[in-house]
């Protein structure tokens, strides 16, 4: 039957993951005087296999030539980066479930195909869910999860004929099954009464739609054949002393002089090292802070690395930069320390989410979020619920948006999803997301999940191991994942540093008597600290309000009421924060796209911005509250007299 033969597709093609132990770095393409960087944006071929049994593609094998007619069919023409589910007109497309085929051409500058001194290598930044991609006909890479970047080396293919264009084929599987990260279940329906022939649905239990494609960058660069693959930065602090560790490894020759020099904003060298690991000493240092916590916040130096190889044709040599901020993150049993000054996150859960785009890498959306955010007195946000582009995580080490990480842990609701094989898979996406995101200042934290079934028996193993395994990949960041489970029934708590907890108070219960929340959070956080005596950020509260909507007394769905459940958390908010709550993150700072259901109006709606981000009156409350806390929590260590009062904008 088609559904059997979709999934079973999918799932033999899941089960050839790779092994834990990632090989090799996975850098983001910067260009320098050694690296050269193409961008692969643009229109895209597309073709969905809307075949029985979705793999018309594979047994046509339509990586062979051209994807067009009258070889492989009609094509459409996709841009990338975008999801495609909401480009075109067709409903069938939007909700398509299987393969879908993208191609495209890229000229190749003379020299990378020429100099058999350059390699050349393809990356994607995120092919949503499992992909496979060939270059020329000729299979390259294979990689599953869609929220982090895969490559593959093809300078052999490229610098093997005569061709100056190499033609790109990927084609991506969006099916979820109960093993991949984040699961889902394809429900066959087969009542012929009620349903057509092999009918069947994608099922998931997470509440974000499914959007699917190429939804970040696409890119062709190069490097040397001897190259910097991989950088490992970690700081520490000692009195004014800056201390960077670093570990930088090379591929492609054992036989090479390392130069490290460490450079301020201005441009100045203030620390040089050599070798592949050492430690620079940075006195007087300016420090990482976080928005609002200092009057030079995010500041970063630059790593300037410099490899030199000698070969028979002569010296070769390979540069990159790392931007580093110095900073330390520390945890006490109340307390969440940056650079040793205690942390208190304000800030929002997002999404990667639009019209039109769906998760598709959109610049002006960034800016307008990151605009957004500093206009709210945001501190922080939490990558709900998946990794988020590169090009974010770069935009929070500058503007010093304080990042909890999150891998694709979402929706894990099942018994079978805390199998073997899920687990093996989500190491495995830890390192990639260690490997991704271990640089960047703005991350003090990763989440490994979000309201998983934390309270069924296997996850007690589940969560120790991959926590444990979190760790060891980055023993300089505390590990935590988000929970909705009852605090005395929780498995995974005990494993975490800092208790993140949900909680939806008049909203999924006791609807519409907000006088009831003041009592319920502060139970709610009494049970945790009592339990686990860790500090606690209530991760998710909020309601749902369609804009424009308004009524008072509030009733649910209003403005007004959005903003009063908000008031109620607050109160509670504001006695706990003086003792071991360390952060309050809004669920969500935009609407955001779901599968339909009757709870859903084109969405959820508990954005305090619209999915167009307009600010529901929830986003004004947000804002006068944030610049508060900031100016009571901001600290400005050279008048070494807290608070220091940053100017509120309301002064302005
Ligand atoms: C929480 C989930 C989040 C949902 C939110 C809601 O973590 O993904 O969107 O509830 O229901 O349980 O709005």
């Amino acid at each position: 039957m088609a559904g059997r033969a979709v999934a079973g597709a999918v799932l033999g093609a899941l089960l050839w993951g790779c092994g834990l132990a990632l090989q090799g770095g996975m850098l983001y393409p910067r260009e320098s005087a050694s690296r050269e960087r193409k961008d692969l944006d643009g229109l895209w071929k597309f073709r969905a296999d809307f075949s029985e049994n979705r793999l018309r593609g594979f047994e046509q094998q339509w990586y062979r030539s051209p994807l067009r007619e009258p070889q492989s069919g009609p094509t459409l023409d996709m841009p990338v980066p975008s999801s495609f589910n909401d480009v075109g007109q067709d409903g069938q497309l939007r909700g398509f479930v299987g393969w879908v085929w993208y191609e495209r051409e890229a000229m190749l500058p003379q020299r990378w195909t020429q100099d058999l001194n350059t390699r050349v290598v393809l990356r994607i930044g995120s092919a949503h869910y499992y992909a496979i991609v060939w270059v020329n006909g000729v299979h390259v890479a294979e990689h599953e999860g869609g929220h982090l970047p895969f490559e593959a080396d093809i300078s052999k293919l490229v610098q093997s004929g005569p061709l100056s264009f190499c033609r790109i084929t990927i084609a991506i599987n969006n099916t979820l099954a109960p093993h991949t990260l984040p699961p889902g279940t394809i429900l066959y329906r087969t009542d012929t009464s009620m349903y057509p022939n092999g009918y069947f649905v994608q099922d998931t239990s997470f509440d974000f739609f499914n959007y699917a494609g190429l939804h970040r960058p696409v890119v062709l660069y190069t490097t040397p054949t001897t190259y910097i693959d991989d950088i490992d930065v970690t700081t520490s602090v000692d009195q004014n002393t800056g201390l960077v560790h670093y570990q930088i490894s090379i591929q492609g020759s054992e036989h090479f002089q390392l130069e490290v020099h460490l450079q301020d904003e201005e441009g100045n060298i203030v620390a040089r090292g050599t070798g592949g690991r050492g430690q620079l000493q940075v006195p007087n240092a300016h420090l990482w802070w976080p928005y609002l916590m200092h009057e030079h916040p995010a500041y970063l130096y630059s790593l300037e690395v410099r490899l030199t190889v000698q070969t028979a044709a002569g010296s070769m040599s390979d540069f990159y930069t790392l931007p580093v901020g110095i900073r330390t993150v520390a945890v006490t049993k109340n307390q969440f320390l940056i650079n040793g000054k205690p942390f208190y996150f304000h800030g929002v859960n997002k999404h990667e989410d639009s019209d039109i785009r769906g998760r598709g890498f959109d610049w002006p959306l960034l800016m307008k979020d990151f605009n957004l955010l500093l206009w709210l007195g945001a501190n922080a946000f939490r990558t709900s619920h998946y990794p988020y582009a590169e090009e974010v995580m770069q935009l929070c080490d500058q503007y010093g948006i304080v990042v909890i990480d999150e891998s694709p842990g979402v929706g894990i609701k099942l018994s079978q999803s805390y199998s073997n094989q899920s687990l093996q898979h989500h190491l495995e996406v830890m390192e990639e997301l260690v490997r991704r995101d271990k640089n960047h200042p703005a991350v003090v934290m990763w989440s490994v999940a979000n309201e998983p079934t934390s309270f069924l028996e296997p996850a007690g193993y589940y969560f120790k191991t991959l926590i444990a395994h979190t760790k060891a990949l980055d023993p300089s960041r505390p590990v935590t994942f988000v929970t909705n489970s009852k605090y005395d029934t929780d498995l995974g708590a005990p494993y975490v540093d800092v208790i993140c907890v949900n909680s939806y108070l008049s909203w999924y219960h006791d609807y519409g008597h907000l006088e009831v929340i003041q009592l319920q959070l502060a139970t709610q956080f009494e049970n945790w600290y009592r339990t686990y005596q860790k500090p606690i950020i209530q991760s998710e509260y909020g309601a749902d309000a369609i804009t424009g909507l308004h009524h008072d007394p509030p009733l649910m769905f209003s403005e007004e009421y959005q903003k009063s459940v908000l008031e109620q958390y607050h109160l509670v908010l504001d006695q706990k924060r003086k003792e071991y709550v360390i952060g309050e993150l809004i669920w969500n700072f935009a609407d955001f796209m779901t599968d339909q259901t009757p709870q859903r109006v084109i969405g959820n709606k508990k954005g305090i911005f619209t999915r167009q981000r307009q600010p529901k009156g929830a986003a004004f409350l947000l804002r006068e509250r944030y610049w508060k806390l900031a100016n009571e929590t901001g600290y400005h260590p050279a008048a070494g007299k807290p608070p220091y009062l940053v100017k509120s904008p309301f002064t302005w």
